[in-house]
């Protein structure tokens, strides 16, 4: 069958930075990232660091001088980073300011001068004047600075470098040029939250990032592995940060949620890298792209006799992502490997995790790069049970011999949409003196929920010409729609007969009712039927006595639940019947359908159900038989 285009799966696919890795291994702690620090001085300026052993917390402690003279007296300090600033009194360090960053950072400026905080700290923002401040003893002015990591002072970083610091305590000292020129106005701002190095040669990072001139739409993101943009080293453009951050949204009035990012990329050499990760400013708006982080992540090697393998595509449908690739292990080359899928987050973080099965389709590309292992280890299948909006799928084959680990073969995007029910028409056709109508839909925010349908004969929903009809939910089971959306299964479809007495040329509008904002019903098609003579003579309209009943009663009629949702209606079959004329009166009522059969399933959870039915044959039609039936639970 055909689906419309506006059906098509969005696809979404992570280019690895070289060809797949092959071999490697999980682990690999998660790596903080510290905040982009940079000089707590005027942009421009050199001031000399200096230190001596035994200074403050850990000797990680630097003073900075500006000379000649005392040239930093009164100079401004400003913030290194952005973040919550308090100040206190020390005895040691006299007037001090503390700023938190979060993620256990924090940076100490001392011997203040003056103090002056207005939080929230951005970037480069004057939080006081040196001065030589203290409660013990005659200092000469300079500013007394640590960044300090849960407590401990760390070697003193700007822009990604720790700092050369000289002992002599003079203008021979080593020098440090600030850059703390503050950002251009209308940058992305941001926080790179974790980076960590997988087995397999992947990296995953998560944080949130957001141009302040369009808080309502995601922007992109880009890395740069082992330099930054511009210097040769290679980048990848991780798409546009979309993951849910209620926090992001509250702390930022007017913007949207969805500036989260939780992404990685594979093909990344085993041992210590430097990553740089960049917010990319949205065109056309003010600002320029920003380094958020530049973060260290150390790659675990792989053990010998891992699995070799490679996740090379993933797309995005409803409730589910379909992934492929291939993978074997070489300690049993002819086996098919397990595959196992983790959802946002690596294998052993606690995210979700489901077997996808053995890898054991034909891919002759693989035989023709291992002969030994042949062609069938290749795999092609979906991740279910994907709620709406982005994800990012970790892939890993399972060791099934011999030595060897269980490594991550992709890291892969895809997104589940969200929104307006999709689905198709597929037929309104004459049933003879009536219309049987056919198709079906799913709403993606409830992918397991039957779908209201109703029709409209003669014109439009709206149009007061028009006659609307509920046809009931959409439960009727439809394969190739789970094969699509393999995350909504196949109880999707529709196939409803509707009365229509009115001989000649119809047209009817089709409308699948959304079942879960956002989203809006959704016209799933119009088509023209011209309805013929009935296939069966018609008695008088169904609801009203009949006086010539030529068929015998319905008799024995049961109901018995089928599932949550479903129930099947039956009754003895009427000797002599071609079809019977069905129409639930309760718990909904609905339209008159006919059928063949004597049972007809009907999507609800009631426990009584009130239905009408009548056996029709060539010849006329039996009494209308109203019942109130229990319905029975479901035989185990
Ligand atoms: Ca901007
Ligand atoms: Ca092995
Ligand atoms: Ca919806």
């Amino acid at each position: 069958m055909a689906y419309p285009s506006t059906f098509r799966t969005v696809l979404a696919v992570i280019l690895g930075f070289l060809v797949a890795s092959a071999v490697l291994p999980t682990g690999g702690g998660p790596v903080w990232a510290a905040p982009l620090f940079k000089a707590p001085f005027q942009c421009g300026q050199s001031w000399t660091a200096s230190t001596y052993v035994g200074h403050s917390n850990n000797n990680n402690a630097v003073d900075f001088n500006l000379y000649p003279g005392q040239s930093d007296l009164g100079q401004p300090a400003l913030a290194s980073a952005p973040g919550t600033a308090r100040s206190f009194w020390d005895n040691l360090g006299g007037n001090m300011v503390e700023i938190d960053h979060g993620g256990g950072w924090k940076t100490w400026y001392a011997h203040l001068a003056t103090v002056s905080i207005n939080n929230p700290i951005d970037t480069g923002e004057q939080i006081g004047t040196v001065g030589n401040t203290t409660g013990s003893g005659s200092i000469s002015p300079h500013l007394h600075y640590e960044q300090r990591l849960n407590g401990v002072a760390q070697p003193v970083a700007f822009d990604g470098q720790v700092i050369p610091v000289g002992t002599s305590y003079t203008s021979n000292d080593p020098k440090t040029t600030s850059t703390n020129c503050g950002v251009a106005p209308g940058s992305p701002i941001g926080h790179v939250d974790d980076v960590r190095g997988l087995t397999g040669g992947g990296v995953w990072i998560r944080g949130w990032v957001m141009d302040p001139d369009v808080k309502t739409q995601p922007t992109s993101l880009h890395v740069y592995l082992d330099g930054p943009a511009g210097s040769g080293a290679p980048g990848k453009n991780l798409g546009l940060a979309s993951f849910d951050r209620p926090d992001v949204a509250a702390a930022y009035p007017g913007s949207s949620a969805d500036h989260g990012f939780n992404s990685g990329f594979m093909g990344v050499a085993p041992g210590n890298h430097t990553l740089y990760v960049y917010g990319i400013n949205v065109d056309g708006t003010a600002g320029s792209n920003v380094l958020l982080g530049q973060v260290a992540v150390s790659v675990p090697g792989t053990a010998a006799g891992s699995p070799l393998g490679n996740g090379d595509a993933a797309t995005g449908a409803i409730a589910a992502s379909k992934v492929a690739g291939w993978a074997f292990d070489p300690d049993t080359p002819q086996a098919a490997v397990e595959i196992h899928a983790y959802v946002d987050g690596a294998a052993g973080t606690g995210a979700r995790g489901l077997s996808l099965g053995r890898a054991s389709t034909s891919r002759p590309d693989v035989a023709k790069a291992y002969p030994a292992a042949g062609p069938n280890h290749g795999f092609d299948t979906a991740v279910t049970g994907l709620s709406p909006g982005p994800h990012t799928i970790f892939l890993y084959a399972i060791n099934a011999a011999g030595g060897g680990e269980n490594p991550l073969i992709g890291i892969m995007t895809a997104t589940s949409p969200s929104g307006s029910p999709v689905g198709f028409l597929d037929g309104v056709r004459d049933s003879g003196a009536a219309i049987r109508i056919s198709g079906w839909a799913v709403d993606p925010d409830l992918a397991t929920k039957g779908l209201e349908i109703h029709a409209y004969v003669n014109g439009p929903a709206g149009d007061s010409k028009a006659r609307g009809v509920n046809l009931g939910h959409a439960t009727v089971s439809r394969p190739d729609v789970a094969k699509v959306h393999p995350g909504a299964g196949p109880a999707h479809g529709f196939d409803v007969t509707i009365e229509e007495p009115a001989l000649g040329t119809h047209v009817v509008y089709v409308y699948a009712i959304d079942a879960k904002a956002p989203g809006n019903n959704v016209l799933l098609g119009s088509k023209t039927v011209t309805v013929t003579e009935p296939k069966v003579p018609v008695a008088p309209p169904v609801d009203q006595p009949t006086s010539s009943a030529s068929l015998g009663s319905v008799q024995r009629l049961r109901a018995k639940r089928l599932g949550r949702s479903a129930v099947v209606v039956r009754w003895q079959h009427v000797p002599g019947h071609t079809a019977y004329r069905v129409r639930i009166l309760k718990p909904s009522k609905r339209a008159w359908v006919s059928t063949t059969r004597n049972h007809l399933r009907v999507a609800t959870k009631a426990k009584r159900i009130r239905v009408a039915v009548r056996a029709v044959s060539q010849a006329g039609q039996g009494p209308v038989v109203r019942r109130t039936v229990r319905v029975a639970a479901r035989s185990r």
